[in-house]
């Protein structure tokens, strides 16, 4: 590990122009170690790293500090080359969206991430599918290393690790709350981040709310099925955690599944799972993710998207 963060420092060091992305539709921890690291490197090696993106920043992260550091990827011209780029919370090389022909063109990639994913795009890599978020990641980075951190940044990881561990519904191992109980001890103040992250947007939460109320039960009552259709899809900002997180807190219910008709032909599937495995599901529908939370994206009508759901639960 002190090899792999020594050969890091070099590079940061080395680089005249250093780019920081997350996956494409930003979550919070996309978003937040992404704009974490960037703080780091300006703090510690005094130089101005560019945080690119692809899609869309929800609006509940409106209040994130440092929001208005993100630069949009195709407000930068295409040709442009940057020496080091470091991709953080990426998912896998299609998750990238916009930003992909940048990092295929960096002379050098880092990457930090916690998903499952057989295709690295980085020639250095902090890869760690244990970690609840890729934020304890940088975290634990930034800790070996012993850079200096500031409250901006432990408040970024902290929102890190609050989105991505549900409010700390879906934690799996003590690592995260030590992380989290480190964090608290610098100052940080979890209930005030989680009110800066109730900012959601009217329209999104009555859309979400209309998705659970209209959801179908089957297996009996194992498999909850949620739709947001093409019209209401324009309403959702975010990914349907609401619908998600609703549906999950019934009783009886094992797996959750929200179906999003993004466009005509082109479906886009979130599964949520209690107890067993999900994510080989997802990975049947050509997406991944996570062992409790995955998604995919096919294209394929509405209609048949969900009888393929439907069939892809027989036997489970
Ligand atoms: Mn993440």
């Amino acid at each position: 590990m002190m090899k792999k963060i020594e050969l890091l420092i070099e590079k940061i060091k080395n680089a005249k122009s250093i780019a920081i992305s997350g996956h494409k539709n930003l979550d919070g921890d996309a978003l937040c170690s992404t704009l974490a690291l960037k703080k780091i490197i300006e703090l510690n090696f005094g130089k101005k790293p560019v945080v690119l993106y692809d899609g869309n920043i929800p609006k509940y992260l409106d209040n994130v500090p440092l929001r208005d550091s993100v630069c949009f990827h195709a407000h930068v011209p295409e040709k442009t080359k940057y020496d080091l780029y470091i991709v953080v919370d990426y998912g896998t090389r299609k998750h990238l969206g916009g930003v992909e022909k940048f990092v295929n063109s960096a002379d050098f990639v880092i990457e930090c991430d916690h998903h499952h994913n057989d295709d690295l795009v980085g020639n250095l890599c902090f890869d760690d599918t244990e970690k609840a978020a890729a934020a304890q990641i940088i975290y634990d980075i930034a800790r070996k290393a012993k850079f200096e951190i500031d409250d901006d940044i432990r408040n970024l990881l902290a929102i890190g690790i609050i989105t991505d561990t549900g409010n700390f519904k879906f934690v799996h191992n003590s690592d995260v709350l030590l992380d989290m109980a480190s964090l608290v001890d610098a100052g940080v103040n979890i209930a005030s981040l989680v009110n800066l992250l109730n900012n959601r947007d009217k329209k999104t939460v009555l859309v979400e709310s209309k998705a659970a109320s209209e959801a179908e039960f089957l297996m009996k009552g194992r498999l909850a099925i949620a739709t947001i259709n093409r019209k209401d899809y324009k309403k959702l900002d975010g990914r349907g955690e609401l619908v998600l997180g609703i549906l999950g807190e019934i009783h009886g219910v094992e797996y959750v599944v929200l179906l999003k008709e993004q466009r005509e032909n082109q479906v886009g599937i979130s599964f949520r799972s209690r107890h067993k495995p999900i994510n080989q599901i997802a990975e049947s529908f050509g997406g991944g993710g996570h062992l409790y939370a995955a998604g995919a994206v096919v294209q394929d009508s509405l209609e048949n998207v969900h009888e393929r759901v439907i069939n892809a639960f027989k036997g489970v």
